[in-house]
């Protein structure tokens, strides 16, 4: 199911005038646009959002597929303090897409390890923080991709099993789910990132660790699997405890290593 071109309108008026929205219809990625308006002294707020993108970015040079009329894909510029890391705005955003999820949509969410946030075992929404470090961080630019709706012609067979969309075949009763997912989704990040350092939004992460009690492969960055490991859940500062088969417990960082489920 598509809905065509996101409406500005409708964003403006759920949002108001706090940010300062770019809307498009096809961009290379918003991550790119939003770092090149951040480096040229864009202000904090501004949000960038675009119907399709002909090179959407994952983590490490990887593609995120973002076919036109049925994702969302938005960029926000940020200008954290320096107790906001990265890794906290990557976090409270998946805190708040799988809130989000939830409150417009309906439908439970849940949060794989730390960016990707996932609906009926399906990877919906993926997350990536980028930042530009001087002395300290200058600005980051949030990066959220989601799959609204399934797209037209399907997900590529090299994503089709881990894939998923937000509604699924459910019809949506919103008149624009899109946007109401993007205006709800950058209103709670915007709650908690005011606060970022109190991380407010660890106990709602908990209560959607998809990873805890699962085993799962460790996979260093070139993609080879080092070892199976159970997820014990995560500390307060993000990383996840596992224990390996003899119950030895160790904690992983998520700048070294990613999982496979
Ligand atoms: C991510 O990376 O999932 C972060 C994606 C961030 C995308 C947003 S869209 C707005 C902004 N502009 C950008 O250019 N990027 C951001 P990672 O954890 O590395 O996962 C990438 C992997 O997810 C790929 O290698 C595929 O296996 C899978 N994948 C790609 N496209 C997908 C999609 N649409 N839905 C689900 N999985 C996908």
């Amino acid at each position: 199911m598509s809905s065509g071109l996101l409406s500005e309108y409708v964003l403006k008026k759920r949002l108001g005038e706090t940010f300062r929205l770019q809307v498009y219809g096809e961009v290379d990625s918003t991550n790119t646009l939003a770092r090149e308006q951040a480096a040229a002294g864009a202000p904090e707020g501004t949000v960038i959002l675009a119907d399709t993108q002909r090179q959407g970015r994952g983590r490490m040079g990887r593609q995120f597929f973002s076919p036109k009329g049925s994702g969302l894909y938005m960029s926000i510029i940020l200008r954290p303090n320096a107790a906001a890391t990265p890794l906290y705005v990557t976090t409270a955003a998946a805190v708040a897409v799988a809130e989000a999820i939830e409150e417009v949509a309906g439908v439970p969410s849940s949060i794989k390890w730390v960016n990707d946030v996932y609906c009926r075992g399906k990877k919906v929404c993926g997350i990536l923080t980028e930042g530009a470090i001087a002395d300290n961080l200058q600005y980051a630019v949030l990066g959220i991709g989601i799959n609204v709706f399934p797209p037209i012609g399907g997900f590529p067979p090299e994503i089709e099993s881990r894939a998923g969309a937000v509604f699924g075949e459910k019809t949506p009763s919103a008149a624009h789910p899109r946007e109401e997912l993007a205006a709800a989704i950058i209103a709670r990040f915007w709650g908690y990132y005011e606060a970022l350092s109190a991380k407010a939004f660890l106990p709602s992460y908990r209560k959607r660790d998809l990873l805890k009690g699962r085993t799962v492969e460790v996979l260093d960055i070139n993609g080879t699997v080092i070892e199976e490991v159970t997820a014990q859940g995560i500390t307060d500062d993000f990383e996840l405890l596992v224990s390996n088969r003899n119950g030895k417990i160790k904690a992983l960082s998520s700048g070294e290593v990613s999982l496979r489920l």
